[in-house]
């Protein structure tokens, strides 16, 4: 089904999340996405986390300088659903409400598998800041990029050239592998929201797969499409 093909959603915009560990190809995929979308006349709004919003920005920068890390794994999670709670009150909440879509660079997800899984934070806590923060607020689809980590790594590396690794990428192998089946227990456990997808392919190839679980799961079934 290709885009003129399609009879979009009216409505409350659609909001799609993006995970996986580092260099799996987020920001490369969410912009082919974005392009794609906008070619067929949608209204679109990228934005990132941490970050996405003026105050949470700051928090990014905070975060990803190393400076959480310092306090603790609890006050660092602190920090992310700060600059979440910044994020969905001030730029997702509106726009989807205004019929936008919104393509997100990690959630919700990120903390359950960077904060949660590899650095141990009780669920109990990360679900009582994810009441807060997000509230009812879930995304329609995710989709995780699968990869296996010395290609991610690998690829992270090349695009930073002789730049410093930040403070995610400075850990040990063994952590990216523990995020990837984070990542992948995350997925099995939510089939209806998440998606898996092999990013171990050239960026066409990866954008195609994406575009395959977009298409569906939130477009009209064949039967209500129709030509525009
Ligand atoms: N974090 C957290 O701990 N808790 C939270 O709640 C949240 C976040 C929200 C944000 O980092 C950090 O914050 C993140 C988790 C933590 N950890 N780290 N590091 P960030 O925003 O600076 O970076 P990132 O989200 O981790 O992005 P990334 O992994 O560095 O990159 P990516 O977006 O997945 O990949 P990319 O930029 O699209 O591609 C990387 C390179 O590979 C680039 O040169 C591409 O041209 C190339 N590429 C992309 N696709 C391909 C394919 N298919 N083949 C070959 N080469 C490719």
């Amino acid at each position: 089904m290709s885009e003129s093909a399609v009879k979009w959603p009216s409505g409350r915009g659609r909001f799609v999340t993006f995970e996986g560990g580092e260099g799996t190809g987020k920001s490369t995929q969410i912009k082919k996405l974005a392009d794609r979308l906008k070619a067929a006349r949608m209204r679109i709004l990228v934005t990132r986390e941490p970050g996405g919003s003026p105050g949470a920005e700051i928090m990014r920068h905070l975060v990803l300088s190393g400076m959480g890390k310092l306090l603790g794994p609890e006050a660092e999670t602190l920090l992310f659903a700060a600059a979440r709670d910044d994020h969905v009150r001030t730029v997702i909440q509106p726009a989807l409400n205004q019929g936008t879509w919104v393509l997100c660079d990690r959630f919700a997800d990120s903390t359950r598998a960077y904060q949660g899984s590899l650095g141990q934070v009780p669920a109990a806590l990360i679900n009582a800041m994810q009441r807060v923060t997000i509230g009812d607020l879930k995304p329609d689809l995710t989709i995780i990029l699968d990869l296996p980590v010395e290609i991610g790594l690998q690829r992270a590396a090349a695009r930073r050239g002789s730049g410093t690794p930040d403070r995610f990428e400075a850990e040990k192998l063994g952590f990216h592998q523990g995020l990837r089946e984070a990542y992948r227990k995350i997925a099995a456990d939510d089939p209806a929201r998440c998606v898996l997808i092999d990013a171990n392919s050239d960026p066409d190839t990866v954008a195609g797969r994406v575009w395959t679980a977009l298409r569906d799961r939130l477009l009209p079934t064949p039967a209500s499409v129709v030509s525009i």
